[in-house]
């Protein structure tokens, strides 16, 4: 019953891993591991703006400088093809990305330009932090609007 036990779980291992080497799955891990940083730090000034995390100056600039180095990488090469929500599991990406391939790099440069500055824009108080959340968000859901389920 061991040795059965222990075939069984050989036998699957292979597949495991066939899925994790997919090109497809590994794109999509990808990108979503850039956006879970990017919503950690976004997570930390929210926090702050709110007074939910007491204004500490230079955390909040440490998030923020972050954020701005975070958009400067490419992450739109991780949306390869096959790796839409029509296509593949577990992700949001709508086929719009595809079709608008220009447009789509055209928001995510949008945010990097957003982001510029940031980690300076959030010194100098607790009241600072709102306007460059402002316009972080609205870069965010520019594209989430067109290009995420
Ligand atoms: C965030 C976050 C997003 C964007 C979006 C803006 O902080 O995690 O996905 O801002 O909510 O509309």
């Amino acid at each position: 019953m061991r040795q059965l036990i222990l075939a069984s779980a050989l036998a699957v291992l292979p597949l495991a891993a066939a899925a994790q080497d997919d090109p497809v799955s590994q794109a999509i891990e990808a990108r979503q591991s850039f956006y879970t940083l990017l919503g950690a730090n976004m997570g930390a000034l929210s926090a702050m703006a709110k007074g939910d995390m007491e204004y500490d100056e230079e955390l909040v600039a440490r998030h923020a400088a972050n954020i701005e180095a975070l958009t400067q990488y490419f992450v739109p090469m991780h949306f390869i093809e096959g790796s839409s929500n029509a296509e593949a599991e577990n992700t949001d990406a709508l086929p719009a990305i595809w079709e608008n391939r220009d447009d789509f790099e055209a928001k995510f440069a949008a945010l990097g330009e957003a982001a510029a500055g940031a980690s300076d824009a959030v010194r100098g108080g607790q009241g600072n932090i709102g306007p460059v959340l402002g316009q972080l968000g609205g870069a965010c859901k520019a594209c989430h609007d067109d290009y995420r389920d």
